[in-house]
């Protein structure tokens, strides 16, 4: 298992040096942000970034995210263009080093909260989802919520939420099937991993079709096309925000399998109305059970990327939401604290069985 942190680049408040002194750091997950969606990533920049991070003594080797264009989710004329540019900044990245590739096929939003800083009982803000909140709002009306993308005008988005419900769900399919078709066999043959990541929260939101929310739709995605490089991000957190989904058990299943290249770990407190908060990554503090995750990662043979996802804000830092350095920091050491006692009991047991 690799240890690694997201960073936004030289506009995050969180500097690589601070990053690098977290025991047990391994690499920074990243993305070139000046680049506009939908245009190639350039080979200078990637490597302008990757040296960056190796100065503070860390690797760059997953990229997280390469954004879809919308026109490609959409299934727009032009998204072969699109896709075409899609598949040179594959080749460009891996003619960096990088290995893994995070991306979402989510319609217009990456993720949904109603708040971004709820606090909790020790004073500490998280985000947070209340499912009545967001049955309340009329999209026709305007959304306005915590976080919410305002690079998009009411009438711009209007649109495109019109647009969607045209798509529905299985067009949604048909087009994601139609980028996979095309991506996936470029990233085989450039030794690029891409890896799904999951809807936040796993459901439809505002009529928008989702696609990516249980262990059936996963199956579904991986059947696509039956490749290493068609793999999953699997992220605890997302997931997890639905009670039905046996986060445990998906671990098992698409470990087994080698298709889960990318782990995000978080917890979250949820309950059966669908409305849930970000947590501690301890597993007493959430509805997760963190050690019987990383357990049934090792028992898989796992040794591939993990992040702590989102953190609290603790100890008055201020900063982007769910991504501030303390409690994300203090996420990382848990994690690598349960994953040695997991492996050196591992260790311990075979010994005894010799
Ligand atoms: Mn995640």
């Amino acid at each position: 298992m690799k240890m690694t942190f997201r960073w936004y680049g030289t506009n995050d408040p969180i500097p690589l040096s601070y990053i690098r002194q977290i025991p047990g750091m391994y690499g920074i997950v990243s993305a070139v942000y000046d680049v506009a969606v939908g245009e190639i990533w350039p080979v200078d920049k990637i490597q302008a970034l990757k040296q960056q991070v190796e100065a503070h003594g860390l690797k760059l080797e997953v990229i997280e995210s390469v954004p879809v264009h919308e026109d490609i989710k959409l299934g727009k004329p032009n998204r072969d263009r699109l896709i075409a540019n899609y598949a040179q900044t594959l080749r460009n990245l891996a003619q960096c080093g990088l290995q893994v590739v995070c991306y979402n096929f989510m319609p217009v939003f990456d993720w949904t909260r109603t708040s971004l800083e709820k606090i909790l009982p020790d004073g500490s803000t998280t985000l947070a989802f209340d499912a009545t909140t967001i049955a309340e709002i009329d999209p026709s009306a305007g959304i306005q919520l915590p976080g919410w993308d305002s690079s998009y005008q009411p009438e711009e988005l209007k649109t495109l939420l019109a647009e969607y419900q045209e798509v529905g769900e299985e067009t949604l399919w048909a087009n994601l099937t139609y980028f996979l078709q095309h991506i996936i066999p470029v990233a085989e043959a450039a030794g690029i991993k891409m890896a799904i990541h999951p809807d936040d929260p796993p459901r439809p939101i505002f009529g928008l079709p989702r696609i990516v929310k249980n262990r059936d739709d996963l199956a579904r995605l991986l059947a696509i096309i039956d490749s290493p490089a068609n793999g999953l991000t699997l992220c605890s957190g997302s997931l997890g925000a639905d009670c039905n989904n046996d986060i445990v058990a998906l671990v098992h299943e698409f470990a087994a399998r080698d298709r889960i290249h990318f782990a995000h770990l978080r917890n979250v407190k949820v309950n059966a109305a669908g409305d849930f908060y970000e947590t501690s990554h301890r597993s007493a503090d959430g509805s997760l059970d963190m050690a019987a995750i990383l357990s049934a990662y090792h028992q898989h043979g796992f040794s591939g990327y993990v992040r702590p996802d989102h953190g609290r804000m603790i100890w008055g830092e201020t900063g982007k939401p769910g991504y501030g350095l303390f409690d994300r920091a203090l996420g990382a050491v848990y994690l690598n604290g349960l994953w040695e006692g997991i492996v050196k009991q591992a260790n311990k047991t075979a010994e005894m069985n010799v």
